[in-house]
């Protein structure tokens, strides 16, 4: 099986500019690029989906370069509804130094900044040496602008295709790349690239677009509570994200592990058929997060997340520091420290409605601090029966936890 077999196996090819790319991917040899604009200073798991081809292709013998957009992200991909917020340049420059090292980490490839050829370009020449490429009626015609004339688009973001078309142009002449690589919604962009490179240097140079991740019912991937997940650890902990990786949807998961995992096509066959006969086991999507967490950040944090999921499930409390109760309970609801009777607190936790009721789980066993049966009415919550002094867990129940924040 070549790279380009075991990329449509794994579902990741969309649309492809010229057959001829299943030989030369197959082939190797190949400079592409993949580009990402500093919208936000940390990628997401949909960035990551598409991202991943860089090892890929890498593995396969491609030479891979990762563009960060320090000038795009100043104008701004047109999204399908509505004109984007301008970010300021501060911001762009902050998020930039915040992509590049996140995507040298990771990947460990070049990573390059269109702000360094498109900046010093004149209006003038811009008009003349590239807008004379583009017919309007082409640009007016392609799928994102179309979905936008209704609601309206700016002349900026109109623009933007261009820069990104000359993008393409420019590694081209400048550093040999000959194929861009991206999720589906950029086929107008590279199509508008492949285009330049053919009238304006009678270069041929090739793209296709990876499926973007969705849900069952069609909806974006990579939400956890309205959330993105996110690829920085302090944004989304290694333990969020193995719970995201867990939940996902047995329907779907093993498009998700040939999506996000360099596990091989043996490998992920035999976890789809565990996933048919015993989906309680959950395997598949154990190793789907074993494998996403690991990559991204690496054993350590991985055993930790297993460690706080554990410790949440068997209600073993006491098994985790001040920080891992912090991971663990980063969704659940809190209450300011203070000195305290345990029946006050269930009751401000919201895990009582009244004092007869808190006195009644109380009396019943089913009031639980720190993971442990207290039957003591009077028992009092303070610093002192916080864990490192920071947290006292309370519990009411099976499964009913509030955190008291010291
Ligand atoms: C800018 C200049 C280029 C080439 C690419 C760009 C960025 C591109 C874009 N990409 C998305 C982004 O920045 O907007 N115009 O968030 C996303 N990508 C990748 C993938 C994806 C796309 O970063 O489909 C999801 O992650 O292509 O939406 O010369």
């Amino acid at each position: 099986m070549g790279i380009y077999e075991e990329l449509e196996w794994r579902g990741l090819i969309k649309d492809v500019s010229d057959p001829v790319l299943r030989e030369k991917l197959n082939k190797g040899g190949m400079t592409f690029y993949i580009g990402t604009d500093p919208t936000g200073d940390s990628l997401h798991i949909g960035h990551f989906s598409s991202f991943l081809i860089c090892k890929r292709l890498k593995d396969a013998g491609h030479n891979p370069i990762v563009l960060v957009g320090g000038a795009t992200g100043l104008i701004g991909d047109p999204k399908p509804d509505s004109e984007r917020p301008m970010i300021t340049y501060e911001t762009v420059n902050h998020n930039f130094e915040c992509l590049k090292s996140q995507l040298t980490n990771l990947f460990g490839c070049e990573v390059v900044n269109n702000y360094d050829w498109s900046k010093d370009l004149n209006f003038i020449d811009f008009l003349r040496d590239f807008g004379k490429f583009f017919n309007v009626n082409y640009m007016l015609n392609k799928d994102i602008v179309a979905r936008r004339l209704d609601a309206g688009i700016t002349y900026t973001e109109f623009s933007y295709m261009i820069m990104q078309a000359l993008d393409f142009w420019w590694l081209n002449q400048n550093k040999n790349v000959t194929l861009q690589v991206a999720g589906q919604d950029q086929w107008g962009n590279i199509t508008a690239g492949i285009e330049l490179c053919r009238k304006k240097s009678q270069k041929e140079v090739y793209g296709f677009t990876m499926p973007l991740l969705t849900k069952s019912d069609g909806s974006k991937f990579g939400k956890t509570n309205g959330k993105a997940v996110w690829l920085d650890i302090n944004k989304t902990s290694a333990y969020e994200m193995y719970q995201f990786f867990i939940n996902s949807e047995d329907s779907k998961v093993i498009d998700y592990l040939k999506f996000l995992t360099f596990l091989t096509k043996e490998e992920i066959e035999e976890l789809e058929e565990k996933n048919n006969t015993q989906p309680h086991l959950r395997e598949a999507h154990k190793a789907l997060a074993k494998s996403v967490i690991t990559f991204l950040h690496g054993e350590t944090a991985y055993n930790q997340a297993i460690k706080i999921s554990e410790a949440l499930f068997s209600g073993n409390i006491k098994a985790l520091t001040a920080d891992e109760i912090e991971m663990g309970f980063s969704e659940l609801p809190s209450i300011e420290g203070h000195d305290m009777t345990l029946v006050d607190a269930l009751i401000e936790a919201k895990l009582a409605s009244s004092k007869r009721e808190a006195r009644e789980f109380i009396k019943n066993g089913a009031a639980l601090v720190n993971g442990e049966k207290v039957t003591d009415e009077a028992f009092m919550i303070s610093k002192d029966v916080a864990i490192e002094g920071r947290f006292v867990v309370l519990r009411r129940g099976k499964k009913l936890y509030a955190l008291v924040k010291f």
